[in-house]
């Protein structure tokens, strides 16, 4: 044999063997697909919903997939996990099984349903892992094109390192901005806003995103043509196709089940988006579902016998393996072979998931049952606790629930006797020690939780100057981007004429046009845009031009950034900075303060609500020095009204969580926040001149409220409360009495009913009169609070009307 022919063979030989691990990677996740099915049908697992159909261009996407890379994804992606080597059968099935430990199940400690992937981007610490030495999926959501938004800002990351390879200053995040970020969506979930707004945005943008379609004809039953126009996504995106002169994506497309035009396909995409940063989409055509969409149902129901047919021969494994017979890869017996082991593997897998699953819990059955014997013995139900006992015993699989439920019936029943401590005892423990399993990393436990910042006060000396406090604003985020290189600010009208309040003038020109720039509009990529690159190690500020206009972001917020800890156990992180102003400007949506609705749908973040600018620059100095995610809404009427100018700009801090009085009182207390602050301080002058002395608090910081308590302080001088905010009633209102009230304890120091004033149940109408009539008024508050004292002492304050 010459040379030449030995090093042919050789390639051929390498060739075959990455093929066959391929092949074996593809048939391992298509058992645990098949196996996945019968757990659930067997009612091992709750839901199942698996990437059966979709293995082969997974394959080729890892293949291109590079360490420091991102993937934004959804549920069909196993086979791709599975292929970057995130991803093993225990692990696969500890996820269906929603197993409650994160070393068991990396994707969620089961707190997402299987199928919803991640990567660990956080050490046991929740200091940053170097991302660029491993591959890194962000954590998945389950609102259908939900990773689109999110997938935007994590492309952008790396175009913004490449301009500013000083912002990555440990270099965790990014070797020259070549990092690739991997989308993938079903074709249905393309006909979601959020699908054309993010691929719009990544074309303006020119960021090195790949993004998958994975199209099986299909979403749930509903077929193409009731989702996409031609039903063809590439067909309608034509346009985007980027030509010589102008900017655009590489449109591509390829069938589902061509292995090596998949490889080839990756390949070329990889190399266009991490080389000149220009977006490419991929549409991987004529994929299957060989089991149906999940295990809710049969695809047999709404399938032609055709289609069925049509699936079962194109079928992407099936496909791959005639090939591999066809190019002399394998032989069919090889493959038969093969396939049985690969089977055995999963069983395997399988059985070892379910037990690491299920011993723990039987170990802490077992511990309770001796408990339960113990107290049996000593009690007068006896014969009914041991039945329960052995009721509970027989459980062949149990849950902690059945062990919880158990206990605490028997607690009821063992009242007064000598056992009850013991049994109150373990019911303690065993929660303490359970529920951080469901119910820890709702915030930051790292070191760097912006609740443990510390307060430093804004200092001024005798020639401090009063000035409109927009200026305020605008030099503390001069500071900052001088300070914090890893910082940026984007959203409509924010770069070139640095906002629509001039809060950022001038900071465009000095700091560049990636760092503080210009967005379309288009509120939820733009949130996106600040999941993405927070996730990624630098520090975003996502502006939304009005607080009114947070509505079409705010689902984004709710649904992925306030989760992104808790979903992932604590993995992975996105301390983003969420900017916007409101309340009282004029009119329906212009003046809306929706502060209910977005404190209820966003726990996972702070919710910041500043008084004036100065308090406001604080919580930004405050938020940079944390890693947690939070929405500040400035003041709309603030920017032009004057402010002392702090010498320590940029330093000092409004820490988070705790209340100011702003003026003390001895007959009632007013608890507020933001702009209606300024109606009570007000209302609180003329309350004065009639000798009502009331002490105001402003809350600043809905979430969290009032850490230290001292709203229930004040009650205890004043014994009482009156809420005042201009959301609708039961809004923000309602949360802050419950806080108060229930929480604090403060009806035990009421002597009058605790009282909320809120806007109209309508949304506030335009023009001065419109507001007078929708939102709290100086009148209102006056008259609200002499009322409450009218009616404990109604000879000093008669009736008004
Ligand atoms: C916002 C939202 N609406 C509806 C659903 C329910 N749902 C889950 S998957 C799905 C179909 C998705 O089809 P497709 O995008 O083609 O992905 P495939 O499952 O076919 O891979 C639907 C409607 C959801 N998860 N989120
Ligand atoms: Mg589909």
């Amino acid at each position: 044999m010459n040379q030449a022919t030995t090093k042919e063979a050789l390639t051929f030989e390498d060739f075959k063997k990455e093929v066959l691990n391929d092949y074996t990677t593809a048939r391992t996740s298509r058992e645990c697909s098949l196996l996945g099915r019968k757990e659930v049908l067997t009612g091992k697992a709750k839901f199942g919903i698996f990437g059966d159909g979709k293995e082969v261009p997974q394959l080729a996407m890892a293949k291109a997939f590079k360490n420091g890379d991102f993937r934004s994804g959804y549920y069909r992606d196993q086979t791709f996990m599975m292929a970057i080597g995130a991803l093993n059968i225990q692990q696969f099935f500890a996820g269906l099984y929603g197993h409650a430990d994160i070393t068991q199940d990396p994707m969620s400690g089961g707190r997402q349903m299987g199928g919803h992937f991640a990567t660990h981007s956080l050490d046991e610490n929740g200091e940053w892992k170097n991302l660029t030495q491993q591959k890194n999926s962000s954590s998945d959501i389950s609102p259908t094109a939900g990773q689109m938004p999110r997938l935007l800002g994590l492309a952008q990351a790396s175009k913004i390192y490449r301009e500013f390879p000083n912002a990555d200053k440990n270099q965790k995040f990014s070797v020259n901005g070549n990092e690739v970020a991997w989308g993938t969506i079903g074709n249905a979930s393309t006909s979601e806003g959020l699908f054309f707004e993010t691929i719009n945005a990544a074309g303006v943008l020119q960021v090195p995103m790949v993004m998958s379609v994975w199209d099986d004809m299909y979403g749930i039953s509903v077929h193409a043509r009731h989702q996409t126009t031609k039903e063809s996504i590439s067909e309608i995106l034509k346009g985007f196709q980027k030509e010589e002169d102008t900017n655009g994506y590489e449109v591509l497309t390829v069938l589902g089940w061509d292995y090596p035009a998949l490889v080839d396909t990756y390949a070329k995409a990889a190399q266009i988006a991490r080389t000149n940063h220009i977006p490419v989409l991929i549409h991987v055509k004529e994929l299957t579902q060989p089991q149906g969409h999940s295990t809710s149902g049969s695809h047999e129901r709404y399938k032609s016998a055709d289609r069925l047919q049509w699936e079962g021969d194109f079928d992407c494994v099936v496909k791959m393996r005639s090939w591999m017979i066809d190019n002399n890869i394998a032989t069919s017996e090889e493959l038969d072979t093969l396939d049985a082991e690969l089977k055995k593997e999963v069983l395997a897998g399988k059985k070892a998931a379910w037990e690491a699953y299920l011993n723990p819990i039987k170990e802490e059955r077992t511990a309770l049952i001796e408990v339960l014997n113990s107290v049996a013995s000593s009690s007068a139900n006896k014969v009914f606790i041991e039945k329960m006992i052995a009721d509970l015993n027989s459980i062949k699989e149990p849950i902690r629930k059945d062990n919880l439920t158990t206990a605490r019936k028997i607690l009821r029943m063992v009242i007064g006797e000598a056992g009850q401590n013991a049994l109150a005892a373990w019911i303690q423990n065993y929660t303490n020690e359970i529920q951080p399993k469901f119910s820890s990393h709702l915030m930051s436990q790292s070191a760097g939780k912006a609740e443990n910042v510390e307060e430093i006060l804004p200092v001024y000396d005798d020639s401090s100057e009063m000035v409109d406090a927009r200026l305020i604003i605008r030099n503390n985020f001069d500071k900052i981007f001088e300070t914090y290189p890893e910082t940026l600010i984007f959203g409509e009208d924010s770069g070139n004429i640095g906002d629509v309040n001039q809060g950022l003038e001038g900071l465009q020109e000095k700091y560049g046009e990636a760092r503080v720039s210009d967005a379309g509009i288009r509120e939820a990529s733009i949130l996106g845009q600040g999941i993405g690159m927070a996730m990624r190690g630098l520090r975003p500020i996502a502006e939304i031009q009005y607080l009114d206009y947070l509505l079409y972001a705010l689902q984004i917020m709710s649904d992925d950034l306030a989760t992104v800890q808790y979903r992932t156990a604590g993995k992975q992180k996105a301390p983003l900075i969420v900017r916007t102003r409101g309340h009282r400007l004029e009119g329906i949506w212009h003046s809306g303060s929706p502060m209910g609705m977005i404190i209820n749908a966003i726990r996972g973040m702070h919710v910041l609500v500043p008084r004036s600018m100065t308090k406001a620059a604080g919580f930004y100095n405050t938020l940079l020095k944390g890693d947690e995610p939070a929405l500040v809404i400035e003041c709309l009427n603030g920017y032009r009204l004057k402010e002392k100018m702090p010498n320590n700009i940029g330093e000092f801090t409004t820490p988070i969580g705790v209340v100011e009085t702003v003026k003390q009182g001895t007959d009632l207390t007013i608890v507020s926040y933001g702009s209606t602050l300024r109606i009570v301080e007000q209302a609180a002058k003329e309350l004065l001149e009639i000798g009502i002395d009331v002490e105001i608090i402003d809350a600043q910081s809905l979430l969290p409220f009032d850490k230290n308590h001292d709203c229930v302080k004040s009650l205890q001088k004043t014994n009482r409360l009156l809420v005042v905010d201009e959301d609708v009633p039961g809004g923000a209102s309602a949360y802050i009495l419950q806080q108060i009230v229930d929480v604090q304890e403060g009806y035990k120091f009421l002597d009058s009913k605790p009282e909320t004033l809120a806007a109209k149940p309508h949304r506030p109408s335009y023009g001065t009169d419109g507001d007078y009539f929708s939102k709290p008024s100086v009148e209102d508050v006056f008259e609200k609070v002499y009322a409450i004292m009218g009616e404990a002492n109604p000879k000093k304050y008669p009736s008004l009307y």
